[in-house]
């Protein structure tokens, strides 16, 4: 398995308003430092191969172009926002609001559609209801290198899509798949909120990157089916409503009934227009146990397959682990293996070309381990 790696997803480090309380974000850099240990002890065993961005050499003068990312973002994210995420520390800064190295966090929220879709109305002025427009929870602080963390967190899946893209083929060695140590994570955020620890969609991103690098020539191939199966414990609000109108993605998410973030994942939620039926929610009740987990994984897999994708993108988190404090499945380190087994063994999915982007898991004591467990059952390697 190459996994892909940058060092700038360390910098981002912030607050978050969790059960009341002002505290560091659950969502914090060591989460990427005893990742990449675990997978540097397990390396030799598993042809485990860590690659940080900056070192890949990919004979590919497009990969340093940064106009392609912000060609990507743009598809992804609204401008003002993209802006907002960039520039609001500073401006908290040099307002004397907030100190360089503090975050800033909203302090008022606007009530949808009252006043957003009021005609004509922009972003606000005031820096304060700034935060407050762009984001749907106190889980989103900003620190001074959040813009550069989300940014190179999105750059990982960009290069994991190159790599993977089909029709990359000047390159003589071509991984199947590609682990993208995505940080900050993606999938809760829209295309105009911050929220659940999101900044940029990596997810959102991927897809559109495949569909760049599956260009060849003028012949655009962007009707290329796209699968996205999110195994986060918490439901992919932002993907999901990304794609929700579009048949060439299908996205298929497990996840805790009625946790965070509440007010989506119902499995009436079947898509619209064109995208109806492209859209599956699995919920599963809080203290589910790893039979419960498998059987709606097998419905997703089935869905996944009839739908015969040309690329797979997993969401992956790993905050379904028992002892996950933002989690309440009962899944043990071994039923990674299990899952990864199963969706890799599918006919129909074991051999499309895959990116699989980080998205939670909090209890660090045991996320190195989940992940080299999921690793194994995705490789055969036993
Ligand atoms: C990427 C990701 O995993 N984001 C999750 C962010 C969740 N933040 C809010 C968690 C609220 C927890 N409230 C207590 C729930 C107890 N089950
Ligand atoms: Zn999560």
């Amino acid at each position: 398995m190459l996994v892909l790696h940058d060092k700038a997803t360390l910098a981002h480090q912030t607050v978050e308003i969790l059960n009341a309380k002002l505290v560091e974000a659950l969502e914090c850099p060591e989460r990427i430092e005893v990742l990449l240990a675990a997978l540097e002890s397990a390396g030799n065993q598993h042809e485990i191969r860590v690659v940080n961005v900056g070192d890949l050499d990919g004979g590919d003068a497009d990969r340093d172009n940064p106009t392609i990312l912000e060609k990507l973002l743009s598809e992804s994210h609204d401008a003002n926002y993209l802006n907002h995420l960039r520039t609001i520390h500073s401006e908290w800064v040099s307002n004397g609001i907030i100190k360089e190295d503090e975050s800033l966090l909203p302090e008022c929220f606007q009530v949808q559609p009252f006043y957003r879709l009021a005609k004509g109305r922009g972003p606000p002025k005031d820096v304060f209801a700034r935060a407050g427009y762009y984001a749907f929870d106190l889980s989103t602080g900003i620190c001074k290198d959040t813009w550069k963390s989300a940014l190179a967190s999105a750059g990982l899946v960009v290069e994991a899509a190159r790599l993977v893209s089909v029709n990359q083929s000047s390159r003589t060695e071509q991984p199947k798949d590609v682990l993208a140590l995505c940080r900050p994570p993606g999938h809760h955020c829209t295309t105009n909120m911050a929220g659940g620890y999101c900044y940029l969609n990596n997810a959102v991103i991927a897809v559109h990157a495949l569909r760049h690098y599956s260009t060849v020539g003028d012949a655009l191939l962007t009707c290329s089916k796209v699968a996205i199966l999110d195994l986060d414990f918490h439901h992919g609000n932002g993907t999901q409503h990304y794609f929700y109108h579009d048949p060439s993605v299908l996205y298929v998410s497990i996840h805790g009934q009625d946790e965070y973030p509440y007010y989506t994942g119902s499995e009436t939620e079947i898509g619209e227009g064109s995208g109806e039926c492209f859209n599956v929610n699995l919920p599963l009740p809080v203290h589910s146990s790893v039979d419960q987990y498998v059987e709606k994984l097998e419905c997703a897999i089935q869905r996944i397959g009839l739908f015969k994708p040309e690329y797979l993108i997993v969401s992956l988190g790993f905050d379904t682990f028992r002892l996950d404090p933002l989690g309440s499945f009962e899944l043990d380190t071994q039923d990674y293996e299990v899952i990864a087994r199963k969706v890799r063994a599918t006919k129909e999915l074991g051999e499309i070309p895959t990116i699989l982007v980080l998205e939670g898991g909090y209890f660090l004591e045991r996320l190195g381990e989940n992940l080299v467990s999921f690793l194994k059952g995705w490789e055969h390697s036993i």
